[in-house]
């Protein structure tokens, strides 16, 4: 199909999915014939670009590559549901406090697109600005807190500093009693961070892929990545071989089996990351509070359940599940810092497979194979890079060069020491 018209068809079902007509003929019908908001694709025999992971990274840069790039010949490759792996299973915090230029560069870049993102793909993301504290339990916390405020703020960041008292009004459930084993001793504020809601982010930008031609395949498992000499041709599946000029690998926690079956190694480990919600309850808490000493972070999200999570688990798995005492231990330190917390029921537990970089930032690169690029690493917080992610890898695919936003981020700052070491803005412990 020509991009002609394939951007005909963008405009005929955006009419077709957004008139007054279509809603009131849906109100009316039984809500039966609304239109799928993506085709069910089935992969044709060659693409420019094949990119292997459904997640919100993945159909981030698809979106980006039809949208800014004009590349509309386009597979993203999903093994199970779009969205099925961490972007569904995160625990939705979005913020760019991060203490290295480089890292503000890439998380405020994405905040910034956050900003307008539910406009840009007219789907509601619900962002919700309602900001993130991360809470000091020490002097050392206290000493560390101020030195990142400070880098925070000489980038151009938001981020501000608030003393017991000003965290009692911010978040009433919090006990500030200095006798606690962690005592609340102060805090760090970014009023632009918030939360979005993670399926709607995977929806948005699938549909508006779609709506530029990008076939969008699930249920199709990449096996093995075929190339000849040193450049990438194709992927196998279990749908059938795929040719590809250009194959954009984004499966976070699989990251490193990918690359296996390219014969390359990449310096990540996987690893579980849990997280639980309560029963829903009546609104008590309308920020983001992460408490990164006792590792455990609390929500709430707009059905009302209190959405807390750990540091990841201590072993290395691909299951998608963690073990119980990474629970107990952060429930115990919920129920110390947030009393009520104890009175409510634990709903749902679930985990997801996290890839870790020995520095905690991303790898975002070309590889020694041509058409080969990687996008991972993301560990236990991506999903508020989201959109600068698909942004900045869409432009490395389709210039085959970093831009200055992703150079730092190239494999190549394993073997030259350039590490970007965001443990302490990691949030949770890994
Ligand atoms: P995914 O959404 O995992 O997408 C990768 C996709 O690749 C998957 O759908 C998978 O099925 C697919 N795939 C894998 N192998 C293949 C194959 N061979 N063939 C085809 N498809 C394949 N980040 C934050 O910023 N804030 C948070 O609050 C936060 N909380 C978290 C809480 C938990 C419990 C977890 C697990 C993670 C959390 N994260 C958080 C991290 C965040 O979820 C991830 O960094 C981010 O979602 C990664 O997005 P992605 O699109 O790269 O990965
Ligand atoms: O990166 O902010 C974060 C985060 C919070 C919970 C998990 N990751």
């Amino acid at each position: 199909m020509s991009a002609i018209n394939r951007g005909v068809r963008a405009l005929k079902n955006s009419a077709k999915r957004y008139s007054l007509a279509a809603l009131a003929r849906n109100a009316f019908n039984g809500h039966n014939q609304w239109t799928e908001a993506w085709r069910n694709a089935k992969p044709r025999e060659a693409y420019d670009v094949v990119i292997i992971g459904g997640g919100g990274h993945g159909l981030a840069t698809a979106y980006y590559l039809a949208s800014v790039h004009g590349i509309r010949n386009i597979a993203v490759l999903e093994k199970g549901w779009i969205g099925g792996g961490n972007t569904g299973r995160n625990t939705t915090i979005i913020r760019s406090n991060y203490l290295w230029d480089e890292s503000a560069a890439l998380y405020e870049h994405a905040l910034k697109l956050w900003e307008g993102l539910s406009q840009d793909l007219n789907f509601n993301l619900m962002f919700s600005q309602r900001g993130v504290l991360t809470l000091a339990h020490s002097e050392h916390e206290m000493k560390e807190m101020s030195r990142r405020v400070n880098a925070i703020r000489l980038n151009g960041i938001d981020s501000e500093v608030l003393n017991p008292m000003e965290i009692k009004a911010l978040v009433p459930i919090i006990d500030i009693n200095p006798g606690l084993r962690y005592p609340v001793m102060g805090g760090f504020l970014q009023k632009r961070g918030g939360t979005a809601r993670h399926d709607a982010v995977a929806w948005g930008y699938a549909r508006a892929a779609d709506d530029f031609g990008v076939d969008i395949i699930q249920n199709c498992a990449v096996t093995a990545i075929r190339r000849e000499g040193d450049q990438v041709t194709g992927v196998e599946t279990n749908q059938g071989f795929i040719k590809a000029a250009k194959i954009g690998c984004v499966a976070s926690g699989h990251s490193g089996v990918l690359a296996a079956m390219a014969g390359l190694r990449l310096p990540i480990e996987s690893r579980p990351l849990q997280a639980l919600v309560s029963e829903p309850i009546k609104p008590v808490i309308d920020t983001v509070v992460m408490s990164n000493a006792v590792h455990m972070y609390i929500s709430q999200s707009d059905k009302g359940e209190l959405v807390l999570g750990a540091g990841t688990d201590a072993y290395n798995s691909y299951a998608q599940r963690g073990s119980l005492p990474i629970i107990e231990h952060m429930l115990e330190a919920a129920v110390e810092l947030y009393p009520i917390v104890s009175r409510v029921r634990v709903l749902r537990t679930w985990g997801g497979i996290v890839d870790t970089c020995p520095d905690a930032s991303p790898i975002i690169s070309k590889t020694s194979i041509k058409g080969l690029y990687f996008n991972c690493g993301w560990g236990t917080g991506g999903f508020k890079a989201t959109p600068g992610s698909g942004h900045v890898f869409a432009d490395l695919i389709a210039r085959d060069t970093p831009n200055a936003i992703a150079a730092p981020f190239a494999l190549s700052r394993f073997e030259s020491g350039h590490l970007i070491d965001e443990h302490g803005a990691a949030g949770v412990a890994h």
